[in-house]
């Protein structure tokens, strides 16, 4: 199986958050905190140079506390800035001051100015990651659209946080091509790639292939089915057949029983699964490694 989703309006959301990030002032980086490293997205890395920058690891209830925590000393050894929350959640007063803190020397400057002008932040992150929630949830306005799939918001929408503080939402977005396929599996799992384009069958078992051994216990308790010494692909089967998956003339109904796995994970009814940890040996996962001293930081070369 090999995943690739670039459709027509991520391309057009890069070209507008690239002529856009000049006059914003910060950023908000919405990750998924069960994946964060594959919600890095290397364009909008690029994107981020020179720009105070907010990471988010947000749907933090889909993780155990501890995971996160690792995640969150591997900022600070990189030297990001970051907060974790719950995007739903009504009060989101720790984002509102983590961004001025942010942006304060900005703020007093333009308060000894006698400026009006606000601060403009720009919300990115990966498709699905739940920018539009928070932005509702920071204004405690529904006034951007959400929903539990990716590829929701298509275009850019200005919505003012307080007098001093814009926010940009924008377009979840991905990258031309996946080197890492890992990576890609990820994004699927998290809902960040749309599954039309997706072989959700085959992903459904390469997701039991990843946790059989690392979550167990998932399987058993959702499903009444011990899956640590099967192979995926007869876990799989084993699932359905307990679930009552089958179609028409008692064939097992492959298509439903991949949703209902891939969804359970979503929702957060496995339990708390942590795709990726903070500290991995694998070399390729040290890529993420990038000092981000603001003095170290370049502007984008439009
Ligand atoms: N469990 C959980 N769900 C969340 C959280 N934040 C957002 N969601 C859900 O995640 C889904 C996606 O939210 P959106 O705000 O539409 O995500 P988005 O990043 O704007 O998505 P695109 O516009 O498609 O890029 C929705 O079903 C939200 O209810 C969270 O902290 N925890
Ligand atoms: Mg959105």
């Amino acid at each position: 199986m090999y995943i690739q989703w670039f459709p027509g309006h991520m391309t057009k959301a890069v070209r507008m958050m690239k002529d856009n990030v000049a006059i914003c002032d910060a950023l908000i980086y919405v990750v998924d905190s069960r994946a964060v490293l594959s919600s890095i997205n290397p364009v909008l890395e690029e994107l981020t140079l020179g720009k105070p920058v907010l990471y988010v690891f947000n749907k933090s209830d889909l993780v155990q506390d501890r995971e996160l925590k690792d995640w969150c000393a591997r900022f600070d050894m990189e030297g990001r800035r970051y907060v974790t929350t719950v995007g739903t959640v009504a009060e989101q007063k720790h984002i509102i001051e983590g961004i001025k803190s942010l942006v304060a020397p900005m703020l007093l400057k333009y308060s000894q100015k006698g400026a009006t002008k606000s601060i403009r932040v720009m919300v990115i992150g990966v498709p699905n990651s739940g920018k539009s929630t928070l932005i509702n949830s920071m204004r405690k306005k529904a006034s951007a659209q959400t929903g539990d799939r990716p590829g929701v918001t298509k275009g850019k929408q200005w919505l003012s946080l307080d007098k001093q503080i814009d926010l940009l939402d924008t377009p979840g977005t991905l990258w031309g091509k996946f080197e890492n396929q890992e990576i890609a599996r990820h994004l699927a799992y998290i809902g960040s790639i749309k599954d039309d384009v997706l072989d959700v069958e085959g992903l459904a078992v390469e997701f039991i292939n990843e946790f059989k051994e690392k979550a167990p216990s998932a399987f058993l308790d959702r499903y009444g089915v011990d899956i640590a010494n099967i192979d995926a692909h007869e876990a799989f089967l084993k699932i359905a057949e307990k679930r009552g998956f089958k179609i028409k003339g008692g064939e097992i109904d492959y298509n439903r029983c991949a949703k209902t796995i891939l969804d359970d994970f979503r929702k957060g009814k496995l339990g708390k699964i942590m795709l990726e940890k903070a500290f991995d040996d694998k070399e390729e996962k040290s890529r993420l490694v990038i000092k981000r001293k603001e003095s170290e930081t370049k502007p984008l070369d439009k």
